[in-house]
């Protein structure tokens, strides 16, 4: 079939929307109408060159929602018409990790999907006869595209697409870090290093466990009024700070704090965090994503004193069973979506949307198809 889609030519290059080839879903895949995609600061990163494992010709997009069209044989767990949420941690229940119970970090189709392709070792995307990498195994920047059946969670019908396909990335990696990676407790102090798509989601969950002080640390003062919003109880902008951050974000937290986490991708920042934790018990969690070839680094000496260094893929979040448990967190009011979506943009003002996050003027665009 034909399908619509932004496609990522060449990076640092803007997205061209074209008509790409889709072949249908093989053994164990789903071809998925996507409804609405958020665009989200790892797309932007891969687009602009920094990601590892960037791939190009590719359809980027990891943040959808969308409804089930067609299954290949042997899929089982979804059907066409069911509303579903893509997967770029999927969850296959078999593997060491899945079983495990310590990591919602599947491996079952990990080394293809890196490699920009499906599980059998190909693309079902082309245009003009030649392959296009799928992205993240993904590629919401599609109109339709194809998953494994392990990479879909199956949401309840009444969730509008352009809000819940923010749960797709943003709203389980920021309040899954709070809630499954950190597991803060009520009554913590928390601080949160930039207050964009995610670290909003961090403070939103940090009030929903009853966090006592939420301090949000930005260069953009903009957003003191978005963290005021969700729950930030203090906003601190190093660049207006006189003297060191670490030891002003210290002093506010009584000793330093019980939890950090980094939501800016820059592994100075992602220091702060961990030495801005209190001696002995901080807990410092590392969510951005850092550019190719950087590295983070400490005195040893913080984490004989206790202070402890953790990453966080996805929030910690086993996408099938916990994505659906989220969307009925914001349909019942625990959780808002509706206030972030900043812009709604269709698939021909895509660009658009990475220019409003890279001038900080969104918080999330989400394109609707
Ligand atoms: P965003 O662009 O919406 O927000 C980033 C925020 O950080 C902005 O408000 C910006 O002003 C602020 N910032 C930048 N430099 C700063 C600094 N030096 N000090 C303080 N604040 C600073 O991006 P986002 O979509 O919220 O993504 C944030 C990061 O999280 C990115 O690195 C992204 O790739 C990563 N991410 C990781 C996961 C995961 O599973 N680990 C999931 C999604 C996103
Ligand atoms: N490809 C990059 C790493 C990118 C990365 O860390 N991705 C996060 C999700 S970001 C979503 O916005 C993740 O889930 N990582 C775990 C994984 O298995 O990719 C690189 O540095 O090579
Ligand atoms: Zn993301």
């Amino acid at each position: 079939m034909k399908t619509r889609a932004a496609v990522a030519f060449e990076a640092k290059k803007p997205l061209e929307i074209v008509e790409v080839d889709l072949e249908g879903p093989k053994t164990g895949e789903v071809l998925v109408e996507i409804m609405a995609t958020g665009i989200c600061h790892t797309d932007a990163y891969t687009l602009d060159g920094l990601d590892s494992e960037g791939l190009f010709p590719s359809i980027l997009g990891h943040e959808g929602a969308g409804i089930v069209r067609e299954v290949g044989p042997g899929v089982t767990s979804v059907k066409p018409g069911d509303h579903v949420i893509p997967l770029y941690t999927p969850e296959c229940r078999q593997c060491k990790s899945c079983l495990s119970g310590k990591t919602n970090l599947c491996t079952a189709i990990r080394a293809t999907q890196g490699k920009g392709l499906m599980p059998d070792g190909t693309s079902r995307f082309s245009y003009k006869g030649q392959p296009i990498f799928h992205y993240m195994g993904c590629s919401t920047f599609s109109n339709f595209t194809v998953l494994p059946e392990i990479a879909l969670a199956k949401i309840r019908d009444d969730a509008p697409f352009n809000t819940s396909c923010y749960i797709g990335c943003g709203v389980t990696t920021g309040v899954g870090a709070v809630v499954k990676t950190a597991k803060v407790e009520p009554g913590a102090n928390v601080v949160v290093f930039g207050l964009g798509g995610i670290g909003l989601n961090v403070i939103q969950g940090a009030r929903m466990v009853g966090a006592d002080k939420i301090v949000g640390v930005d260069i953009n003062d903009s957003k003191e009024e978005w963290g005021r919003r969700f729950g930030m109880t203090h906003f601190v902008n190093p660049k207006k700070v006189e003297g060191d951050i670490v030891q002003h974000l210290v002093a506010l937290t009584d000793g330093g704090a019980d939890y950090t986490f980094d939501c800016t991708g820059n592994t100075l920042v992602m220091r702060q965090a961990l030495e801005a934790c209190h001696r002995g018990w901080g807990v410092s969690v590392v969510i951005g994503v850092a550019e190719a070839g950087k590295e983070i680094s400490t005195r040893p000496f913080q984490l004989v004193t206790g202070r402890v260094w953790k990453g966080s893929a996805f929030g910690g979040a086993k996408g099938r069973t916990d994505v659906p448990k989220i969307v009925d967190w914001y349909m019942n009011g625990k959780i808002q979506i509706d206030p972030m979506i900043t812009h709604t943009l269709s698939l021909d003002e895509i660009n658009k949307g990475f220019d409003l996050m890279h001038a900080g003027e969104s918080i999330r665009s989400v394109v609707v198809y």
